[in-house]
């Protein structure tokens, strides 16, 4: 039997209430054994109480305590929880003196894994809980909500039942070959299915892309030589004094980060060091970073300077950002012209001081993402990288299967190929799982969720 798991469920801090919750076979037991007020082990589910908890004779704090009885709980098992007034230090004593009674500290997560392993959610709602307290856009929230409401797990589960209607089929005709008609009849009927599952899934898999924009943000890099304006640019899209800023070249040694919301997306902006060759130990570090951040960041701004002319450094980031998505911003316009602009096929030529600038500048940041069709999108797609991964590969199985098709394969080599797409599709809702992975999985909650 599972024990009685306790945590604090709201942030730590001063606040008017804070939570501690419990769940488990024992909570109701052993939260009745604190508390003074009616007798809970009587208490009907979904109620709240009033009441007082008592460590001994001395009394820690007034309290409202909610019962809900298993089966229809978050976790499924018994849960209570207790409001308490917010102070840390009474929030922790009633926290201790739960554990001493006989509850066990929950791990983090652990609540909406037991809700997990209980049957009350499959994995794609259990990740998007943790979506809906991470996402920092109403875009975000909204994908995030469609996860929880379970139209992640339905879709899923349609694909998974046609796969397997199919792989019933198949395994029929090999157990029984002496109806040696069906075997004509399915092979006729599985090119179209397949056909039509593989479609679909593409257009999952494509949209797949902006939901995982809309969860991650897109991570921006600025980069260019010292001096031309990199660290304005930041101050100017944040529209506060993060980084420093001087005349002198070589200021920003470390990478500075940022984050701005533009048409409901999370930009998550570094200004980066300016690259150089230099004999000094920390900026030489410094370009080392802004050279590894070009390849991390899904977005490139790169910065010249308008007032002075091109330089080897220039030409050598302009090849390496090729392969990324780039904007090229010609700074410093406002004053003489001294960089030759034929060699560049595209660019934004502006003055970081000019806001209507910094405005056309946003506008391109949304064009390149389609940042402004957002708002009248479906959300009921996958937005989360493992649930895409597996995606991915269910659907690698299946175009193997489909290439088995059309090889006239015999149906049992099919089958290997239709199992396995079957399989990957019931590891996105957690139907196949290990353990590593569910607790991996889990381990990233906060505490008390
Ligand atoms: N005239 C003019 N000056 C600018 C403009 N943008 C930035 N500057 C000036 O250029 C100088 C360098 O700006 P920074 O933002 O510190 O440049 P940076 O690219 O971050 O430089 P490093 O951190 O050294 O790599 C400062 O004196 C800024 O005020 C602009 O649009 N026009
Ligand atoms: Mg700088």
């Amino acid at each position: 039997m599972e024990d009685t798991i306790v945590a604090i469920s709201t942030a730590l801090g001063k606040s008017a209430i804070s939570i501690v919750r419990i769940s488990g076979p024992e909570a109701i037991a052993i939260v009745s054994d604190v508390y003074k007020g009616i007798n809970l082990n009587k208490a009907n589910t979904n109620t709240i109480n009033y009441g007082h908890i008592y460590d001994g004779e001395e009394m820690l704090d007034e309290v409202l305590v909610s019962v809900f009885r298993s089966p229809k709980t978050y976790t499924g098992e018994d849960v209570v929880e207790i409001n308490c007034h917010g102070g840390i230090f009474v929030t922790n004593k009633v926290l201790e003196l739960l554990i001493r009674k006989g509850c066990r500290p929950a791990e983090p997560g652990e609540f909406t894994k037991r809700a997990f392993l209980n049957g009350r959610i499959d994995l794609t709602q259990a990740e998007s809980v943790m979506d809906v307290i991470e996402a920092k856009t109403t875009n975000s929230l909204k994908l995030a909500s469609f996860g929880l409401k379970g139209d992640v797990r339905k879709m899923v589960e349609d694909f998974r039942k046609e796969i397997l209607s199919m792989i019933l089929k198949i395994e029929v005709n090999i157990d029984y070959p002496e109806y040696e008609d069906e075997e004509l009849i399915t092979s006729e009927y599985l090119k179209p299915v397949t056909e039509n599952l593989i479609k679909r899934y593409e257009k999952i898999l494509a949209k797949s892309e902006t939901s995982t924009l809309l969860r991650e943000g897109i991570s921006t890099a600025i980069i260019g030589r010292p001096n031309v304006g990199k660290s304005s640019l930041l101050n100017a899209l944040l529209q506060e004094d993060k980084a420093i800023v001087t005349e002198i070249a070589g200021t920003t040694r470390d990478v500075v980060e940022g984050k701005m919301n533009i048409g409901g997306v999370v930009l998550n902006l570094v200004d980066t060091a300016g690259v150089r060759q230099t004999e000094d130990v920390v900026e030489r570090i410094g370009v080392e970073k802004s050279k590894q951040m070009i390849v991390k960041a899904d977005l490139v701004i790169l910065v010249f300077d308008y007032s002075s002319p091109l330089t080897e450094i220039d030409l050598e980031l302009l090849q390496i950002t090729k392969i990324k998505t780039r904007i090229i911003v010609i700074n410093k316009q406002d004053l003489e012209k001294k960089l030759d602009l034929n060699i560049f096929e595209d660019y934004l030529l502006m003055s970081t001081f000019n806001e209507e600038d910094i405005d056309k500048l946003k506008n391109q940041i949304k064009e390149i993402y389609h940042l402004s069709e957002l708002s009248d999108m479906d959300y009921t797609y996958i937005g989360n990288a493992r649930q895409i991964a597996k995606l991915k590969q269910s659907s690698e199985a299946l175009s193997d299967a489909y290439q088995s098709i059309l090889e006239k394969y015999p149906i049992d080599i099919i089958n290997i190929d239709l199992r396995r797409a079957w399989g990957f599709l019931g590891e996105i809702i957690g139907e196949v799982h290990s353990d590593s992975i569910v607790d991996e999985l889990f381990a990233n909650f906060c505490l008390g969720k």
